[in-house]
């Protein structure tokens, strides 16, 4: 093992303590893609959804499409104006805003066959150590004296 424990501490504080602000990209019903016949409610529910997230709804082109309409119209699927329509068979959207977001689909009677998500949009949280704080993430070069004596044991 060449890495030292506290090495391996810093190398994993460094790979993971960025990711917390970088955006994730769902693929809305994954495999499944945008379409009928999936339990959306059910795909959202292990899932968090931050500002700066991305949503990708795929469907082949003029089988399906997306709007975004309010908790009303979700409700009662009213299809907004087509003009309104996503329906690149790839749209991406981000979530920009917090609260809740509710997507249909707007082709026939998709949307009352279930063909619609609605998810809420959580706050943008910053990483722990981004502002000054008392209890920063160790750096190997201010323990490298307090742990002076134990190191030499490992490597030699
Ligand atoms: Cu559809």
């Amino acid at each position: 093992m060449a890495l030292s424990p506290l090495s391996m501490l810093v190398v994993i504080a460094t790979i993971f303590l960025p990711s917390v602000a970088v955006a994730k990209e769902f693929v809305v019903g994954d495999g499944h893609g945008w379409t009928i016949g999936f339990d959306y409610a059910a795909w959202a529910a292990d899932k968090t959804f931050q500002v700066g997230d991305v949503l990708v709804f795929n469907y082949a082109v003029g089988e399906h499409n997306v709007f975004k309409v309010n908790g009303t119209a979700f409700q009662s699927c009213t299809i907004p104006p087509a003009s309104e329509a996503l329906s690149t068979g790839n749209d991406r959207i981000v979530l920009a805003i917090p609260g809740r977001k509710w997507y249909i689909c707007g082709v026939e009677d998709h949307c009352s066959a279930g063909q619609k998500l609605v998810i809420t949009v959580q706050p943008q949280t910053l990483p722990p150590t981004l502002p000054p704080s008392p209890t920063p993430a160790p750096s190997p070069r201010q323990h490298r004296p307090h742990f002076g004596r134990w190191v030499p044991n490992i490597f030699h």
